[in-house]
């Protein structure tokens, strides 16, 4: 089987349960052990009780699989040299029956394939910074210009360009909302100094803008960006100074490719003493919270 859908999602989805996918990139390459599990197994505990169902995805043994058990996601958390798998790398992943930690647009491919349209997670990819010589545009973005499923994270990261990322999803036609703010949040902070061109402020409103974007058989994601609490935010002049730090030293080490975001992510988090870590689990816990009452309005539409 490709995909397999663990029994307690089934039953969730025949009981009208919403369902709330989560990606396992952010597991085996965002954070450190144990960190990444108990933030994981907590996200899956808010998700719960906000009355939807939590779905992690990853692939084990070549089979992509929709609600991971709590020793599985430990086991993502765990083990070493769980591959990072995007689109492309996808096929190979399954035909040689490896395991395999999803980014966004490979979680996004496998939740539409079960049937799942809400996805909770921390940032998403973007346009990397001097991606004019590098090339370096998360596959994130392309994803979401085809592939149905509402995202709810807190912005993208400063470590990306946050203005042509936004151009991107724009060509791409990909409507970003921001949740109760006029301002893309910067996922450490609440703002980028960007302006967004939507604001909704209920999770009804957010609904109905996703019936209506599918309904017209317009394909592709939706962006929800969530700012991070106040009182979990970082001081805006800590996190940039930490991110040009960390970019310099990438840059020294040759740092590329796929490599670079979970590099920039362990670098940021030593620089700042484990502060942007602190940061970056309490956003996750509050997108989980939108996205369950995201999931359980559309539910009833
Ligand atoms: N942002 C985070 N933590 C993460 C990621 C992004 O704060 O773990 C992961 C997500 O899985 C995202 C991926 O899809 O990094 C993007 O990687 P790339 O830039 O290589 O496409
Ligand atoms: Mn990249």
């Amino acid at each position: 089987m490709l995909v397999r859908v663990n029994d307690h999602i089934k039953e969730a989805m025949e009981k009208g349960i919403p369902v709330v996918a989560l990606e396992s990139t952010i597991i085996s390459h965002g954070m450190p052990y144990p960190q990444n599990v108990e933030t994981a197994l907590k996200v899956e505990e808010i998700i719960r009780s906000e009355g939807a169902m939590p779905a992690t995805i990853g692939i084990i043994d070549g089979e992509c699989v929709v609600g991971m058990t709590p020793d599985e996601i430990e086991q993502f958390g765990k083990r070493k040299g769980i591959a990072k798998v995007s689109r492309r790398d996808l096929p190979v992943i399954i035909a040689k029956k490896e395991w395999g930690a999803t980014t966004v647009a490979t979680t996004m491919i496998i939740a539409a394939h079960a049937g799942v349209k809400v996805f909770v997670t921390g940032g998403i990819g973007g346009v990397h910074r001097e991606a004019q010589q590098t090339f370096d545009i998360s596959a994130d973005l392309d994803e979401f210009a085809k592939t149905n499923v509402c995202v709810i994270c807190a912005g993208a990261k400063a470590i990306l360009d946050l203005p042509l990322t936004l151009e991107y999803l724009e060509t791409k036609g990909v409507p970003v909302l921001g949740y109760q703010t006029k301002e893309l949040p910067a996922f450490y902070t609440r703002e980028s100094g960007l302006d967004l061109d939507y604001q909704v402020d209920t999770p009804e409103e957010i609904a109905a803008i996703m019936k209506a974007k599918w309904d017209m058989k317009l394909d592709g994601g939706l962006v929800i960006a969530n700012p991070i609490p106040v009182e979990s935010s970082m001081d805006k002049d800590v996190i940039n100074k930490a991110i040009e730090e960390a970019l310099v030293e990438a840059k020294k080490q040759g740092i590329k490719g796929k490599d670079t975001t979970p590099f920039l992510l362990a670098k940021v988090k030593e620089i700042t003493g484990g502060e942007s870590l602190d940061s970056n689990i309490q956003l996750v816990f509050n997108n989980a919270k939108l996205g369950a009452r995201i999931a359980k309005e559309y539910g009833k539409l």
